[in-house]
């Protein structure tokens, strides 16, 4: 809002019974950071809705574009800007994040200012009437000047926001309007530098990335400038099956210069449109007055909102009247339910525990960025309740308008976040007194805006803030001092309570008891600050193993009794075209590469049932529904890319831990067969495995039956099936509720009379400079998956093994105590086992004593690497010959100092 907006400094009156959940605000004049007050009509959404008294026109059109700095004239009438680039809302610059081991070319990660344009051709507004520009969402800080003059400006990249541009309109004539969107990097000095987030593993997209609008209403009518929300407030102070008491809270505005004799008009109207419940109550707003009534309505046996199980809306209408004539109006959902997060026993809804299945979701899709069009908001929600998903955690900011009514109308319940992330401060002080003011103004607006979606039922105040600080003392060889955010913390929970009651607010932790290298001691504990705790927790990924979780969350239950706890996080990349054929074979690189998608899913199935095993856990969301854009990462089979995601970036395909969860939590009867990109295998024998919530399932290949299994835990599995040199079909049936399923890949498969190639100790194969082609670690029992070196953040430094034309066959190993049960045709072959000495340490290498028998046999006995091959880090092989029936064992378990093996090559005996 600009000066004059400002100057408006004016007192509220507020009307008796006015409490509600709904503090009394005093209103100041919208400070031009915090962005002028709001209104209703809102997103896309409500523009159908807009009274005949209201009028909303989208700007989506006609807009020019251009990166970078600009001249003064930038904002006049006379600048030339038929050079620049046209574009159409919603719009961003920035595009990132492709599958390749490269940045695309047409990649764009630039940040700073982008200008936009636009004409506005408008007849002079009718008397009586104010002219508002309504953004839904503006990269990152939004600059407006209208006909050369600046309005205002605007600072959160996520919130709705208004300026009344009256008084800089020229009737009749062509209106230059000049918006200037920054998202530069959040650094000191910079102009983000007090704009929360000023960190995060995502990025923040620059431009007008949703829509635009222009409103015209009565100089009198409900508020547009109430911190960007609809300035009607719906809430259920009481709710029973018999009766849900309503109050409909409606902030009013006279921006006129004559005093007004009006009336509100509250009504409920069912899904149907019927009017349930009325009242009018009347008002007078003197002239540049605001004011505030509440209406208390009731519904008798109301129709409870209840999840997905039946997400009955209401809808909440307010008029503004003069006489009979309607001078505006706003429609709202409303959802009446009742929820608790309870310590114990969980989420409950309407007086019922529930368990919630959740996920997260960012707004960004691939060649879109984060500019998405409704089509794109509601691929995304068909999809995620398509996989069963009752609970959408909102990463890491406030969400579309349109995305929140696909929620409220789809029945899931919401996480709502305030883009507080990570850091409160560049180095180890406290945060800045702009920055607290920043987050408590997107706190505002993202409680006022959001308020009347009933899907929502949690505000998250804060995600890992001191994460920042903990990763600099990490560096500084934990010298570091701790975060200085938890003040921050406290008084961005307690603006939350006062602004709504009836939510309780939630914290999302990173570390407290876990082995991560940041849960250092002495770092500050955050997880008493809320009313419920949020864990983001990487077991199995990050460090530990998925089963320990359930360890660790009774740990923290026991330590915040009365607290509900909440898993806000777990998760594991996936890379849809890497592949292995056993999760458990080696040690990942979780910032690096490979991440094949099979170990994705195993990190899930882990983790869904160690949280199984927390009954008082109140809701879980998976890290995260789709791939998303982190320019900090380059892993997986991706660039600019996280790849957790359970489905891609362009929401094509659904990797395989999708349809894990589809069949624990879908409805729909699910047989799913798991590896079907991994077309190429490696190895003539498989475990196959098909994801169903069938209680049994039966596999044929290539025609001939192969058995049928029981699935515990919604998975089947068929182990050891032999497949055909060449191409199988491997097909697999099963019925539930009476519907018959089916499900079938393709595969190739080596010869299994030309042998096996095993990669010792890691999880992907690899083919070596002869083009011999080596299966990922497989058939092992025990020991223990090394890896010489699993490199930087992103980069794998070659392995420094010598003698061998092949050294990263040498980067992994298997060591201790082990067997290999390999499943070779009944013959004669010729093994051969790749070692060398990773010790450097010369007594230690020389310590080491390997002996193995092939089928019982021994084969190579007291053997040292180190000595054989003239020094540690030099390659060594060793090879015996074999006669096998039913299989060939290869025992590493004798010897001393540990057995060490790379690789193993079998091939039928010359
Ligand atoms: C986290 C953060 C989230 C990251 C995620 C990850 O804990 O909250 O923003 O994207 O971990 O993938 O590492």
């Amino acid at each position: 809002m600009g000066e004059e907006g400002r100057a408006k400094l004016r007192v509220m009156h507020v009307a008796a019974g006015a409490a509600l959940g709904f503090a009394a605000i005093a209103m100041s004049g919208p400070c031009l950071a915090q962005a002028a007050p709001a209104n209703a009509a809102a997103s896309a959404r409500t523009l159908p809705a807009a009274s005949p008294a209201r009028s909303v026109t989208s700007l989506s059109d006609g807009w020019r574009f251009q990166f970078g700095d600009a001249a003064d004239s930038v904002t006049g009438a006379e600048f030339d800007d038929s050079q620049w680039q046209q574009v159409s809302l919603p719009h961003s610059w920035n595009r990132m994040g492709n599958y390749a081991p490269q940045r695309a070319p047409e990649t764009d990660v630039r940040q700073g200012k982008g200008w936009y344009r636009l004409r506005l051709d408008k007849p002079a507004l009718p008397k009586g009437k104010r002219a508002v520009l309504q953004f839904d969402g503006v990269g990152a800080i939004a600059d407006l000047w209208v006909n050369g003059q600046h309005v205002g400006q605007h600072k959160g990249a996520f919130s709705r926001f208004r300026f009344d541009i009256t008084d800089h309109l020229k009737p009749g004539e062509a209106n230059i309007i000049v918006v200037r969107a920054d998202n530069s990097k959040p650094e000191p000095g910079s102009s983000t530098e007090h704009v929360i987030p000023l960190g995060g593993d995502f990025f923040v997209h620059g431009g007008l990335y949703r829509g635009v609008s222009l409103i015209e209403v009565d100089a009198a009518s409900i508020d547009l400038m109430d911190h960007g929300g609809p300035g009607i407030y719906v809430s259920t102070p009481s709710v029973t099956p018999e009766k849900a008491e309503v109050a409909v809270l409606t902030r009013l505005r006279n921006s006129g210069n004559k005093p007004r004799k009006l009336a509100v008009v509250a009504r409920i109207g069912d899904a149907d449109g019927r009017t349930v419940a009325s009242a009018t109550a009347p008002v007078r707003l003197a002239a540049g007055q605001a004011s505030e009534l509440t209406t208390p309505l009731a519904l008798t046996n109301p129709r409870l909102w209840q999840g997905r199980a039946d997400p009955y809306l209401y809808s909440v209408t307010v008029e503004l009247r003069e006489g009979s004539r309607v001078i505006d109006s706003v429609t709202e959902p409303l959802g009446v339910r009742s929820f608790a997060w309870d310590a114990d026993k969980g989420f409950i809804l309407n007086g019922k525990p529930m368990r919630l299945h959740g996920a997260s979701r960012h707004q960004d899709w691939q060649d879109k960025g984060w500019a998405l069009s409704a089509e794109d908001h509601a691929t995304d929600m068909a999809i995620m309740a398509e996989m069963g998903v009752s609970t959408v955690r909102h990463a890491h900011y406030q969400h579309a308008q349109e995305w929140s009514d696909l929620a409220d109308r789809n029945g899931m319940v919401v996480k709502a976040e305030l883009p507080f992330v990570h850091q409160s401060a560049f180095d180890e002080s406290l945060p800045a007194p702009e920055l607290v003011a920043n987050a408590r103004a997107q706190l505002l607006e993202l409680i006022r805006q959001n308020t009347n979606h009933p899907s929502i039922m949690l505000w998250s105040v804060g995600n890992e803030i001191d994460i920042g600080a903990a990763i600099m003392a990490l560096m500084k060889g934990g010298k570091g001092a701790p975060a200085k955010s938890r003040d921050m913390l406290v008084e961005l929970n307690a603006l939350a309570k006062q602004e709504d009651p009836s939510r309780p607010t939630l914290y999302a932790d990173c570390c407290e008891g876990t082995p991560s290298p940041l849960a250092r001691p002495g770092a500050q504990v955050l997880n008493d600050v809320t009313d419920v705790v949020g864990l983001n927790r990487y077991f199995g990924w990050y460090y530990g193993q998925p089963q320990d979780l359930t360890r660790a969350l009774t740990g923290l239950h026991a330590r915040y009794p009365g607290r509900a706890i909440t898993v806000t996080e777990y998760g594991a990349g996936g890379a849809f075209t890497q592949h292995t054929d056993n999760p458990l074979g080696g040690p990942v690189n979780a910032n690096g590469r490979p991440h094949p998608e099979e170990f994705q899913a195993w990190v899930q199935e882990e983790n869904w049932k160690a949280l199984q095993k927390a009954p008082f856990l109140s809701a879980s969301w998976i890290w995260n529904m789709f791939d998303f854009a982190s320019t900090s990462r380059e892993e997986g089979e991706a660039y600019d890319l996280n790849d957790k995601g359970l489905v891609s970036y362009d929401r094509k395909t659904r990797k395989d831990a999708f349809y894990f969860y589809k069949a624990q939590w879908s409805e729909e009867p699910v047989l799913y067969l798991t590896g079907r990109r991994y077309v190429d295998r490696a190895y003539p024998v498989v475990d196959v495995r098909a994801y169903s919530n069938a209680p049994r399932a039966s596999l044929t290949v290539n025609g001939q039956a192969v058995g049928t299994v029981d699935c515990p835990d919604r998975i089947c599995v068929w182990p050891g099936v032999r497949l055909r040199a060449g191409d199988n079909r491997v097909a697999a049936s099963a019925e539930r509720d009476g519907k018959a399923l089916t499900d079938s890949v393709n595969w190739t498969a080596p010869d299994a009379a030309k042998g096996l190639h095993v990669r010792a100790g890691h999880l992907t194969g690899l083919t070596t400079s002869a083009g011999l082609r080596f299966g990922s670690d497989n058939f092992f029992t025990g020991g223990k998956a090394s890896e010489l070196r699993m490199g930087g953040r992103t980069k794998v430094a070659p392995s420094n093994v010598t003698g061998t034309s092949d050294p990263e066959l040498y980067a992994s190993y298997r060591q201790g105590a082990f067997t290999y049960d390999l499943p070779l045709p009944d013959g004669r072959w010729t093994v051969t086992l790749h070692m060398f000495e990773p010790e450097t340490d010369a007594a230690r290498a020389a310590a080491r004593s390997i002996t193995v028998l092939a089928n019982g046999k021994p084969v190579l006995s007291d053997f040292n690497p180190a000595s054989a091959a003239g020094g540690s880090l030099k390659a060594v092989t060793r090879s015996f010959a074999v006669t096998t029936r039913d299989g060939l064992k290869l025992d590493f378990s004798g010897g001393g100092g540990g057995a060490i093996v790379s690789a193993m090559s079998v091939v039928p005996a010359g």
